[in-house]
């Protein structure tokens, strides 16, 4: 593979170091490792970039977005006058589609005032400013200062297809992409109030006309949390996990049924240093796995910090986080935390996994052979739907 070391002159210094190890698809495969430098200038002032695989070919592109709306692929059209203008550059949310099957190609979509548009990939001349409206009846109505690339397109329902979230001002909406036809339809299937965090506004402009400089779109998925057969909405914004539970009658409430917030879940153990040799904790935020672990068909939920790992059973009334089944503690810090099936019973186990820092000579000795990382695990079985208390 041959990577392309690439710097661009008008761009920031947060670009040129991202964009150090970018490797473009397209390049043939070499026996070694070969570094190319590519040096070109933007004519633009970048706001954005991405890279997504937008060809038929599989190839990674990279796209560029300028303050004032240019947009302009690399390798397809970069060239002088190789870039177009989104409208509406100061209320425009991006997000790559890539190519979804061998022969087609994929799209740069642009949530803009104007509804949601598609601007398709060609292979020779980049992204096409001629786009398609995929939607006019939902437009973005934040001011964002410059283009952006946001996570708008989730496939929250796993059918293969992205779905639509809209950010509005005290609430996002989600828009479910329905069965595959010549061009996208989308139907608006709930409306969730807040969690598009505002970070930061100014009113520097007319009030009515505010900047809305940082927000957080959730990561939405659907899954039926207290065994009704009906798929409920599950957002998750940084510590927070939100559940709404679909009612009877198909909606999805605007608030949520059940809040999780992770960060109270704390173990006062202090955190292991990290010197060679000692186990890496990750991250120090809790973590959460989701399972069912007593067989009746409704997920539980397992939380680990540090040392600490609680449990906790869901119900037909869904999740909660009160009243925990088991409280463990561990010798040592967890990585990661695994439900996953360890004997021969139906139910999952336990499966916590350390990851044992190298050694200074280990490190050391990495310098001229393969580094081994030490990763231990320790099994707990399922014993009438919790772990069991000693490790197995
Ligand atoms: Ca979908
Ligand atoms: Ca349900
Ligand atoms: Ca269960």
């Amino acid at each position: 593979m041959i990577r392309a070391h690439i710097r661009l002159t008008c761009g920031t210094l947060a670009a040129f170091a991202a964009l150090g190890s970018f490797a473009p698809g397209s390049a043939a495969p070499a026996a070694t490792p070969t570094l190319v430098e590519h040096r070109f200038e933007t004519e633009f002032t970048i706001a954005a970039f991405q890279t997504a695989g937008l060809g038929s070919d599989g190839a990674e592109q990279l796209i560029l977005v300028g303050e004032r709306g240019e947009v302009t692929t690399w390798p397809a059209n970069f060239a002088p006058n190789g870039a177009f203008a989104v409208k509406n550059p100061e209320r425009c949310l991006l997000s790559p589609i890539p190519a979804a099957a061998p022969d087609t190609n994929g799209a740069l979509a642009a949530l803009t005032p104007d509804g949601l548009l598609l601007h398709p990939f060609d292979p020779d001349r980049g992204i096409l400013p001629e786009a398609a409206t995929a939607l006019a009846d939902t437009r973005l109505q934040l001011r964002i200062g410059a283009p952006r690339f946001s996570a708008i397109l989730q496939d929250v329902n796993d059918d293969g297809r992205h779905d639509l979230l809209l950010p509005q001002q005290r609430s996002y909406e989600l828009w479910l992409q329905q069965a595959p036809g010549q061009s996208p339809q989308y139907i608006k299937t709930a409306e969730v109030r807040t969690d598009v965090r505002i970070a930061r506004e100014t009113d520097a402009d007319a009030l009515t006309d505010r900047l809305e400089n940082s927000f957080h779109i959730p990561s939405l998925h659907f899954q039926d949390v207290n065994g009704d057969g009906r798929a409920d909405l599950l957002a998750s914004t940084g510590d927070q996990r939100s559940f709404h539970i679909q009612t009877a009658d198909g909606l999805i409430p605007p608030d949520p049924s059940v809040v999780l917030d992770l960060d109270i879940f704390r173990d006062t153990t202090p955190r292991s240093d990290l010197r060679p040799g000692q186990v890496l904790a990750g991250s120090d935020n809790a973590t959460l796995a989701m399972q069912d672990l007593n067989g009746d068909e409704i997920p539980d939920y397992v939380i680990a910090h540090r040392r600490k790992l609680w449990v906790f059973h869901g119900s037909p009334d869904g999740p909660q986080f009160t009243q925990p089944s088991a409280i463990m503690k561990t010798a040592e810090d967890v990585t990661v935390v695994l439900i996953t099936p360890l004997d021969d019973d139906p139910l999952p186990d336990l499966l916590l996994l350390r990851v044992q820092i190298p050694s200074i000579g280990m490190i050391l000795k990495g310098l001229f052979s393969n580094l081994d990382i030490e990763i231990s695990a320790t099994g707990y079985a399922n014993q009438q739907g919790s772990p069991s208390a000693c490790p197995s």
